[in-house]
């Protein structure tokens, strides 16, 4: 049977069936704009039903095909509805007039601005590109929900609190364990940080995104895209798994309560979909509630999909600060209160993505990448000080914080569509004439940066660029200089991947970086000297991507 456009509830069950199944996909996933870049991104309902021209409908397989393909590549930017965010939307009605032949064309060679060239590259065949070009001009499948009763089932407590170690069972400092994303392997490698030795290789969720630290550093959660939460237990001679639990379709981002008095006690999980955010108890993963996203707009009207992007803990308030990617609210969550409710929506800035804390915790700051902008929240009087024109598709991961010899405390954002580090001010109260204002933009060699990385007691700024579309340009790396204000050194980091993220051990003296490949690789530097420490290849190293530091990322140093 050939498919005709419209609603496809058999698809979305054949959607959640692989999700649910986790298949693990090889991944490059990164936005990408072009030409469409600055279209105007709609605010209300998805397009009304269409009927593709002659050549296009597709079989059930083609269209079941198309789906799963659509939702490991592309949904993550362009959104499960296809309504656009890090990436231009991709309405029927345009992809139709786009047209099959120049469809494939984009699909396959990617486009300035992040768009992969997945047929290019080797993600997608022929056969595969062409099925996406044509599955674009249909109307997207809408993938269902999930219940506090279906994520309650799939809730597994391997370890009961009673059970787990009252202090830890290794002489290792485990606070400089380092996790390690093993993205393709939807695994995470624990290495301990001093003597570099692989101490543990945990199965977490599909294709998995980040690792955060509990408050006081003993579990790592994990969260994959398949939106299964992983709770680590670092006491353990060898770190293992205590507990698992799906409270998402899809997801990106998970965090702990950090106020004094909430240590480690409760996790919040966003949801890409469904439009919820989930609360867990922080020992056990039990699940509590789930709570709706609100689908208004900052700029009015109801959107079709509001998806959660990065999620803080404040240290200074029972808060978290979530971020609602394509309605531009930055919600305060207080998880004092009964219900975990949201008691405040702060009007940021549309398309919001990646961020992170300023140096003293108080204000938050996150890329509003397709506004090309950073909005900073300030989260004690739970207002939006500042919107900084940074430069095209800013991508700071949590950002870095450093003091610059004449503009004193500064944040700064690189960027995935031109190579620059922006420089700001973040010192509203000693420095208020360049607080918020950009101070200084530094040149870098290639567009593509997803990351950049610094530590306190680190004299550079590490800077990657990932998604350059020269892959040379994407081996590289660079340091920046703090004393100097000025780029010190960039070179040729991987042989046969991209570089992507750094992250410093506890006393910020060595970075590690990752070769983005099947056959991956990490690579230790000396921060003071930038020499090569150690080179890290073995066979299950499969495309690492983040890395943690426990202390780092319980302690937001960064
Ligand atoms: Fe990420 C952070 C979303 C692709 C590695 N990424 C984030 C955050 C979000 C996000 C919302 C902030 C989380 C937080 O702080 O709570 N990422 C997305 C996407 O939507 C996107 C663009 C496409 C997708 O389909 O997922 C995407 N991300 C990637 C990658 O391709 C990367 C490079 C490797 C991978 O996982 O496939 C990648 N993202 C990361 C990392 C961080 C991150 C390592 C955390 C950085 C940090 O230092 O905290």
């Amino acid at each position: 049977m050939s498919r005709p456009a419209g609603r496809f509830t058999g698809v979305a069950r054949v959607l959640v069936a692989f999700l649910l199944v986790g298949s693990i996909a090889v991944g490059l996933s990164a936005c990408g704009g072009g030409e469409d870049d600055d279209a105007e991104r709609p605010d209300t309902a998805a397009p009304a039903a269409t009927v593709p021209p002659e050549g296009v409908a597709l079989n059930d397989e083609e269209f079941e095909q198309g789906a799963d393909t659509y939702f490991r590549q592309c949904a993550g930017c362009h959104g499960a509805l296809r309504v656009g965010a890090t990436g231009p939307p991709l309405e029927p009605e345009v992809m139709q007039q786009r047209g099959t032949t120049v469809l494939e064309a984009i699909v396959n060679n990617g486009m300035p601005g992040g768009m992969p060239p997945w047929g290019k590259a080797g993600f997608l065949s022929p056969e595969e590109v062409n099925v996406m070009a044509r599955f674009l001009q249909m109307e997207p499948p809408e993938p269902p929900g999930l219940s506090i009763e279906e994520i309650t089932e799939t809730w597994d407590l391997k370890v009961p609190v009673a059970d787990r170690p009252t202090e830890p069972q290794t002489t290792r400092n485990w606070q400089d364990y380092m996790g390690v994303i093993l993205r393709d392997a939807g695994k995470v490698a624990i290495f301990d940080g001093p003597t570099k030795e692989r101490i543990a290789l945990l199965d977490t969720g599909y294709a998995v995104h980040i690792l955060r630290s509990s408050k006081t550093g003993r579990y790592f959660y994990a969260i994959g895209r398949d939106g299964k939460v992983t709770l680590i237990d670092l006491w353990y001679e060898t770190p293992r798994v205590v507990a698992e639990v799906k409270g998402c379709i899809d997801a990106r981002s998970v965090e702990g309560s950090k106020y004094e008095g909430f240590e480690d006690k409760y996790i919040i999980e966003g949801c890409f979909w469904p439009m919820q955010y989930v609360i867990f108890d922080g020992l056990t993963l039990e699940p509590k509630t789930v709570v709706d996203v609100p689908q208004e707009s900052i700029e009015g009207g109801t959107l079709d999909e509001v998806r959660i992007a990065a999620i803080a803990a404040s240290d200074a308030d029972p808060v978290w600060v979530v971020a609602l990617k394509e309605s531009g609210y930055v919600a305060i969550v207080d998880y004092s209160k009964e219900g975990f409710p949201i008691t405040k929506m702060i009007e940021a800035q549309r398309f919001l993505h990646d961020g992170g804390f300023d140096r003293t915790g108080r204000y938050f700051s996150i890329a509003a990448n397709m506004k090309n902008q950073m909005a900073v929240i300030d989260v004690e009087e739970q207002e939006r000080v500042a919107l900084i024109d940074t430069g095209i598709k800013p991508h700071p991961g949590r950002g870095a914080n450093w003091k610059d010899p004449e503009f004193g405390w500064v944040m700064a954002a690189t960027h995935m569509g031109e190579g620059k580090l922006t420089v700001y001010g973040a010192d509203p109260e000693n420095n208020p004439e360049h607080a918020w204002k950009v101070v200084r933009e530094i040149e870098l060699p290639s567009a593509g940066t997803l990351f950049l990385k610094t530590h306190r007691n680190s004299p550079w700024v590490w800077t990657d660029a990932t998604l350059a579309t020269n892959e040379e340009d994407s081996r590289r790396i660079c340091v920046y200089s703090k004393a100097e204000a000025k780029l010190h050194k960039c070179w040729k980091a991987t042989t046969d991947g991209r570089g992507v993220h750094f992250e410093y051990n506890k006393a910020g003296t060595q970075v590690w970086v990752s070769n983005w490949t099947r056959k991956g690789e990490l690579i230790i530097y000396d921060d003071k000297s930038l020499k090569e420490i150690k080179r890290i290849r073995e066979p299950w190293l499969v495309t690492p991507t983040g890395k943690f530091n426990v202390f780092n990322t319980a302690n937001d140093i960064y």
